[in-house]
């Protein structure tokens, strides 16, 4: 039966489990447990003894943000340890390694990152991180390409697809908050007072609305590979010189170009709230890092997508067989589909870049503008790029193009 785990109960329910009082050491009972979870869903504790800590993570059955009137499945614990299994093969040395699992009570025991610390914290605090948009590139890369019939047998796919399939409670929650609700006065929407004529004006196109709707789409229907499914900069933790990506709870198998897409969304919107957390001297070469941070992302996916492509490529899509013997080359193949992966990329940012600030969740980067005015000119700018993104991607798949409209938008 499942109960809920508190700081009171949880010495007692994991120190017999081998796996977690090994790593953790000396006795249970004087454990340092504390809850830690900030997220919008789960329990998170962080358990320490005299050898070292883990991260216990257990889902509750409603939406923590929300509360117990907003029921969620905790079976949605196991798709997470799932991700985590899978990302752990496709792109090693990412995601947090789990030590433990317990199905009925929704709950693993994992890795503590540390010194890490949020990414989102850190782009608020105008800290810089080595290979960023290197490694969440070649993150987005390797789960992608491992993740779909480019790479797995068929047979392995299909049977994955349908294990994940199962998850019908998360999917929900993003087809709603993420791809619907912004775009209409949904009733858990709010956002900046002084936002309003921007986002009834947003609201007015109904191009803008049929081109959503199409991405959902594909977002639903299309099952490409296995995504993180929210990679935004609350899911990665990293150290000056370390990146790593947490909770993969939204994972479902879903088209390659979401997670980047996701991703580039959130450095966007550091960059673009950034003028209400940095002093004007630091303002400009952050902000310039920040687009340098995501060239590296889409080059760095590129690079090894292509990598992958002509030594991995062992599954049923673009055989090399169809391909040597007439000695035909499937390099234009490859570019022809990371262009397509490029521009759907750019189509999801846009999209996320609209539901942080005019949805249910959203995000520290600008929520934490205590000036409305100044937060409503900074989601504004934001707003209007996430439009042209989803409008137009064909115009700023050049990635030079791309940082002249973010700096473009980031005068007006
Ligand atoms: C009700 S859950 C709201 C959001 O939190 C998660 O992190 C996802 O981004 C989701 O859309
Ligand atoms: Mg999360």
């Amino acid at each position: 039966h499942y109960r809920a785990l508190g700081v009171d109960t949880l010495s007692q329910r994991l120190g017999g489990v081998e796996a977690v009082a090994s790593r953790v050491g000396g006795e249970p009972t004087s454990w340092d447990i504390r809850e830690v979870g900030d997220g919008n869903l789960n329990l998170v504790f962080i358990v320490s003894g005299d050898v070292g800590s883990v991260v216990v993570k257990q889902a509750l059955p409603y939406v923590r943000m929300v509360g117990e009137s907003w029921p969620l499945p905790i079976y949605r614990a196991h798709f997470e340890y799932y991700a985590l299994v899978r990302q752990a093969k496709r792109a090693p040395g990412i995601a947090p390694e789990v030590y433990y699992f317990d199905k009925p009570q929704a709950l693993f025991v994992m890795e503590y990152l540390h010194p890490h610390t949020i990414l989102r914290r850190k782009l608020i605090n105008g800290e810089r991180v080595a290979q960023l948009g290197e490694t969440i590139g070649q993150f987005c890369a390797r789960t992608a390409f491992r993740g779909s019939e480019l790479s797995l047998s068929s047979p392995e796919k299909k049977a994955d697809v349908g294990l994940f399939s199962g998850n019908v409670a998360i999917p929900a929650i993003t087809e709603s908050l993420v791809f619907t609700d912004p775009y209409y006065g949904a009733e858990m929407n709010h956002h900046t007072p002084e936002l309003s004529p921007v986002v009834d004006e947003l609201r007015r196109s109904a191009r803008l609305k049929a081109k959503v709707q199409r991405l959902l789409m594909k977002f639903t229907s299309n099952t490409e590979t296995m995504l993180h499914g929210d990679l935004h900069s609350g899911s990665i933790m990293a150290t000056d010189t370390d990146v790593r990506v947490i909770d993969p709870e939204f994972s479902q198998y879903g088209p390659m170009a979401f997670d980047l897409g996701m991703a580039v969304a959130n450095f966007l919107m550091a960059y673009f709230s950034q003028p209400a957390h940095r002093l004007e001297d630091e303002l400009e070469a952050y902000q310039a890092w920040i687009l340098e941070v995501i060239e590296a992302c889409f080059t760095h996916f590129d690079a090894e997508f292509r990598h992958l492509w002509q030594t991995e490529r062992t599954g049923i899509l673009f055989p090399k067989s169809l391909f040597e013997e007439q000695g035909n080359s499937a390099d234009d193949a490859c570019d022809a589909l990371l262009e397509e992966i490029r521009l759907d990329a750019l189509a999801y940012c846009g999209i996320e870049m609209h539901r942080r600030v005019l949805s249910l969740a959203h995000n520290a980067d600008f929520e934490e503008i205590k000036d409305t005015a100044l937060r409503a000119k900074l989601e504004a700018r934001n707003v209007l790029m996430g439009q042209t993104l989803i409008m137009e991607p064909e115009a700023y798949c050049d990635l030079n193009a791309l940082a002249d409209l973010a700096r473009a938008y980031n005068q007006q």
